[in-house]
């Protein structure tokens, strides 16, 4: 088994701290997504959307999509959960995973991609009306995430779970696109702080 890695871009390091919090190593091959090694023939036959992470099993098969390749290692190593345990608790993480990663992570991603200048190579065409108003999104998700982070220790309850994981790296990147995290939403900032902490967030 092998992953496809892309150092400290956003989508591998989901994955990566999937995997840490799940203590599991697998064998990891880094792509240089600026030298555009994704774009090359042979790994385009992986992955024809020229993305990282991708997972490949022993048998071949190859498992792209940050959420499709941890919620295959949640089902063969279940423990910890970090995509929920009950009906309800599953379906609520699935749904504070999906803002994190439509609502937050992808304006976060397209504020940086249309509006920082080192970001030309894989954005060649840079609409900076496009990346402002990606980060009034991503400003407005922050603050819908310090109210729920009001009642519950993490996202989705009282759980460390992928919708963590996800909005983490997408605040993490924030830093990245120049987007500022209010100093007011204290509970989202507590939230933050806590997230460092852990172990599986240190970069590699
Ligand atoms: N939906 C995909 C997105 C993957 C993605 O956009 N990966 C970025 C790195 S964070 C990438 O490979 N970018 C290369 C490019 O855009 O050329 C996932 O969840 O894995």
């Amino acid at each position: 088994m092998k992953l496809y890695d892309g150092g400290k871009a956003p989508n591998p390091r989901r994955v990566q701290i999937f995997l840490k919090e799940k203590g599991i190593e697998i064998e990891r091959e880094q792509l240089d997504l600026n030298a555009r090694e994704q774009k090359s023939e042979a790994f385009s036959e992986l992955n024809p959307m020229q993305t990282v992470p991708v997972l490949e099993l022993d048998d071949g098969q190859i498992i792209a999509e940050s959420v499709a390749i941890c919620r295959y290692f949640e089902e063969v190593q279940p423990e910890p959960a970090l995509m929920g345990r009950t009906p309800v608790g599953k379906a609520m993480v699935e749904m504070w995973q999906r803002r994190a990663e439509l609502n937050l992570m992808m304006p976060v991603a397209f504020a940086f991609r249309h509006l920082h200048p080192g970001a030309k190579t894989i954005e060649p065409l840079q609409i900076g009306e496009w990346g402002d108003l990606n980060k009034e999104r991503a400003g407005r998700t922050m603050r819908i995430f310090d109210e729920k982070l009001a009642d519950s220790e993490f996202i989705a309850g009282d759980d460390f779970t992928i919708a963590d994981i996800t909005a983490f790296v997408a605040c993490q990147f924030m830093k990245v696109a120049k987007i500022e995290r209010p100093e007011e939403l204290v509970h989202l900032n507590r939230w933050f702080a806590a997230v460092s902490e852990r172990p599986s967030t240190a970069f590699d």
